[in-house]
C-alpha cells in the first residue's frame, strides 16, 4: 500500500514527537542521579568504577550484536532473493569452500575471544575486593535492612522505606552514610529469607543469604543519594525495602559517625540484642 503525502507527513512528524520526548526526557532527566527516570531505557549513570566498566561493556556488546545480527540478516536477505526457485531455478551442487570454512571457524572465534578477554577483566574487577578503607554489614530482614558499620564504632541501625519522603518507595528512615573515593567493602547476610543488596548506580548486586556472609566492594567516585532495592523476591513487602546510600565528603562522613554514635547507641530498638525480637514482630 503506497502512502500519500500527507500520510508520510503525519507519520515523520510522529516521529520527530517520539524523538523530541526521548531527547528532552533525556536531558530532563539526566540531572537525577541514582535513581531511576522516566522513561529511561538505558542503565543508570555511573558512580562507581566497576559500573562505568559495566557500562562500557554492555554498550560494547550491544555494537556487537547489533552488527553480527545486521549482517546475518543481510545474508538471509541475499539468499531469500537471489536464491529463490523463481531467481535461481537450477540449484547449485557446490558442497564445499575451504576458504569459507575456515573464515567462519576463525571469525567467530575471534569474536568470542574480544567478548572474553574484557569480561573476565570486569568478572576480576568486580570479585578482587581491594584493601577496604571500611566495612559496612547489611543484614536484610523481612522487610527492611539492618547495618551496622563494624571499623565505625558500636552502633547499629535500621532502615525503613519512608513513606512521606521523595523518590516514593525508594527513600528510607535513616540512610547509609559513606565517604566519597573511599573503597568501602560490604558484607551482606539475613536474618530470615534470602534478600538481595543491589544498587544500580554502584554496579553491585549480592544477595543476603541466612547464616552466611557475602561479600562485595564499590568505591563511590561521586557525592550525592544512590537507591537501590531488595532485588530477591523475599515476601509481601518485597517491593518496600529500599537501599538508600548518601556519598558524602570526609568531613561530613566523621561527622556522621559521631552523631550516629550518639543517636543510635541510646535507641533500645537498634541494639544488638533486641535486633531478633524486632524480627519476630
Ligand atoms: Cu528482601
Amino acid at each position: 500500500m503506497r502512502m500519500s503525502r500527507g500520510q508520510i507527513g503525519r507519520r515523520l512528524l510522529g516521529l520527530a514527537v517520539v524523538g523530541a520526548g526521548l531527547a528532552f526526557g533525556g536531558a530532563a532527566f539526566a540531572e537525577v542521579m541514582g535513581q531511576p527516570a522516566p522513561w529511561e531505557f538505558k542503565l543508570q549513570e555511573a558512580a562507581t568504577p566497576v559500573m562505568e566498566n559495566i557500562t562500557w561493556f554492555h554498550n560494547f556488546l550491544l555494537w556487537l550484536i547489533t552488527a553480527i545480527t545486521l549482517f546475518v540478516l543481510a545474508l538471509l536477505v541475499i539468499v531469500v532473493v537471489k536464491f529463490n526457485s523463481k531467481a535461481n531455478p537450477v540449484a547449485s551442487k557446490t558442497t564445499h569452500h575451504t576458504l569459507i570454512e575456515v573464515a567462519w571457524t576463525i571469525i567467530p572465534v575471534l569474536i568470542l575471544v574480544a567478548v572474553a578477554v574484557p569480561s573476565f577483566r570486569l568478572l576480576f574487577l568486580e570479585l578482587d575486593i581491594p584493601k577496604a578503607d571500611l566495612t559496612i554489614k547489611a543484614t536484610g530482614k523481612q522487610w527492611f535492612w539492618t547495618y551496622t558499620y563494624p571499623d565505625n564504632g558500636p552502633f547499629e541501625f535500621d532502615s525503613l522505606m519512608a513513606t512521606d519522603k521523595q523518590p516514593r518507595l525508594l527513600a528510607v528512615d535513616n540512610e547509609v552514610v559513606v565517604p566519597v573515593n573511599k573503597v568501602v567493602r560490604v558484607q551482606t547476610t539475613a536474618s530470615d529469607v534470602i534478600h538481595s543488596f543491589a544498587m544500580p548506580s554502584f554496579g553491585i548486586k549480592i544477595d543476603a543469604v541466612p547464616g552466611r556472609l557475602n561479600e562485595t566492594w564499590f568505591k563511590a567516585t561521586k557525592t550525592g543519594m544512590f537507591y537501590g532495592q531488595c532485588s530477591e523476591l523475599c515476601g509481601k513487602d518485597h517491593a518496600f525495602m529500599p537501599i538508600a546510600i548518601r556519598v558524602v565528603s570526609d568531613q561530613e562522613f566523621t561527622a556522621w559517625v559521631e552523631t550516629a554514635k550518639k543517636k543510635f547507641a541510646s535507641n533500645p530498638a537498634n541494639s544488638y540484642a533486641s535486633a531478633g525480637t524486632a524480627v519476630a514482630q
